[in-house]
């Protein structure tokens, strides 16, 4: 429907139509990075008829669509082929576990492999004629059992670890933990891997993966295999069914117990760091062996209407591929960013440096059209200002505020994205400093959907969190602008938020961005603000095969 074509992003993926969901099953295989997700082939919203979409890619921007891996067509998937996982296997071959909804809706877990390993776009898929090879335990509910994930291989005795998320009675979050050696006969242990500190409901897509906290670690993600010992911590991720937010929490899975502790039971998962504090969910991560990276996808869904959706004929893109790594400086948090293939989108740019912003005006970026912008913005605010600000304020909270409009003393300051000339539309992406009782500073790092649109019937909120902000750096943003999505990183990932929007006015050609600074007091200094023009990449298909 042309009517929403300013929506669809110019260098997002997402499929030509319908509904997308979950990755499911992503991997570097023979040359290709493939990567499968929730699909419903037959509409924009999720029903029972979802299934494996897959598409393959040579650099995890440019995409190749190819046909639909798997659908519901035996009885323990009938009602949909939902969220697993792929792994490789010693030997090198591929296997695929997921959960069906059986014809009672029943989850239960399958296996399936390529058809032919040899074909490197592992076209055909199929399903094991032992079917389903896991229902749930004993004590575990029919609807709570679902997304399994191979995640561990002991040489010493050919077990793989399997998890897989769950709710107890009481509604708190388990991982169980299984050990299999052919994937088709499974062991409960009676240790679980994790049971959440507070009532946060099922875990979703849960994932569990090393980082390593030492050295320079570009390139340096691990995979599980190598994964233990010194100077090595594990990231536990799970998708907050209730909440519908991807929470994740670092500790050390023990191999010996078969359990993962968190450093800091205060911040375990499901009640402290997030992935993302905007719109983000049932993320997963890979390991790419080709560059030694750990990759991180979800998907951002739609806040528009049902309505909307179904007449537009689409649902749901994916965010830009995301690194992983510790973040060696405040060893609390992860440093979560776009994959460097995305700078190969860059076109025209532009650099703005020392633009002063006084308090309560804003500043014209001009950049021409701005609706498929990278961003990268470096800022300061006065010291003066900051000294005089001996009162703690604690209360500050993105999500409680008003947003742009709230002036404090140091902040709102940052970028209006997504905006028309007159300003009336825009996505404000902004820091927000206070002092804290301690007689330090607490920096905020948020962003403003509520005056994104003059369209009702769109969920607009003010997403964000505090983020570290050490001594010595200066504030930083990185924005990726894409039409209707608006993914930013602050401190270089230790924070992100990502926004869908639905300007009516500050569309295409009438897009603009502005520097704007609402503080009070602060005088604000953009030390250097660089924004390219970004190519699409339904435009650039992937050299050699036409885009579908
Ligand atoms: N979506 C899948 C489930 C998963 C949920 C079904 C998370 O397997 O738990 O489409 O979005």
């Amino acid at each position: 429907n042309d009517m929403f074509e300013w929506q669809r992003p110019g260098y997002h993926f997402q499929p030509p139509y319908h509904f997308m969901g979950d990755p499911n099953a992503a991997m570097y295989y023979k040359g290709w990075y493939h990567f499968f997700y929730q699909y419903n082939p037959y509409g924009s919203a999720w029903d029972t008829t979802i299934s494996w979409a897959h598409a393959v890619s040579k650099d995890m921007i440019h995409w190749l669509h190819l046909p639909i891996a798997m659908v519901p067509d035996h009885w323990y998937d009938s009602k949909g082929v939902w969220s697993g996982y792929a792994t490789t296997l010693p030997d090198g071959r591929i296997i695929v576990l997921y959960t069906g909804g059986t014809d009672e809706l029943v989850q239960v877990q399958n296996l399936a492999e390529p058809a032919d390993p040899s074909d490197p776009l592992l076209i055909e898929w199929k399903k094991s004629n032992h079917n389903p090879i896991l229902m749930p335990p004993p004590g575990v509910g029919p609807h709570d059992f679902r997304d399994p994930f191979p995640v561990w291989y002991n040489e010493s005795d050919s077990n793989w670890h399997m998890l897989i998320g769950s709710k107890d009675d009481n509604h708190y979050g388990t991982v169980l933990i299984y050990l299999t050696k052919d994937f088709k006969t499974y062991t409960l242990l009676p240790e679980i891997l994790h049971k959440t500190k507070d009532n946060v409901g099922m875990l979703e897509c849960v994932d569990l993966y090393p980082v390593a906290t030492t050295g320079n670690q570009i390139g340096n993600g691990l995979e599980m295999q190598v994964g233990f010992g010194k100077g090595i911590k594990h990231v536990l991720k799970a998708s907050m069914d209730d909440e519908r937010h991807d929470y994740y929490a670092i500790g050390t899975f023990d191999l010996e117990s078969f359990t993962w502790v968190p450093d800091d039971d205060t911040i375990d998962v499901g009640v402290g760091l997030r992935y993302d504090y905007g719109k983000f969910y049932a993320s997963k991560t890979f390991y790419d062996q080709e560059k030694r990276r750990r990759i991180l996808w979800g998907y951002v869904g739609e806040v528009d209407s049902k309505t909307d959706d179904a007449r537009k004929g689409w649902a749901n893109v994916l965010n830009i591929a995301r690194t992983i790594l510790f973040d060696v400086k405040t060893r609390s948090n992860l440093l979560v960013w776009p994959v460097e293939e995305l700078d190969a989108l860059r076109t025209s740019s532009k650099e703005f440096n020392g633009v002063v912003v006084e308090p309560g005006f804003t500043y014209h970026l001009d950049v021409g059209t701005a609706s498929q912008l990278d961003i990268e913005a470096e800022f300061e605010i006065n010291q003066e200002a900051v000294d005089a600000v001996v009162e703690a304020d604690v209360t500050y909270n993105c999500s409680t505020s008003d947003g742009s409009a709230h002036r404090g003393l140091l902040g709102p300051f940052g970028l209006l994205v997504l905006a028309n000339e007159k300003m009336t539309e825009k996505t404000a992406t902004y820091f927000y400093v206070s002092r804290t009782v301690d007689g330090g500073l607490q920096t905020h790092f948020c962003q403003d959907e509520l005056r994104s649109s003059k369209a009702n019937d769109i969920t607009k909120r003010v997403v964000g969190h505090t983020v570290p902000v050490l001594h010595g750096e200066t504030f930083s943003l990185r924005i990726l602008v894409d039409h209707s999505i608006v993914e930013s990183f602050a401190q270089k990932g230790r924070a992100v938020a990502t926004s869908r929007v639905y300007p009516t006015e500050a569309i295409f050609d009438s897009t603009r961005i502005f520097l704007f600074n609402n503080a009070t007091s602060a005088t604000l200094t953009a030390k250097s603000v660089k924004i390219w023009h970004m190519n699409s990449t339904h435009n650039h298909p992937f050299p050699g095969f036409p885009f579908p």
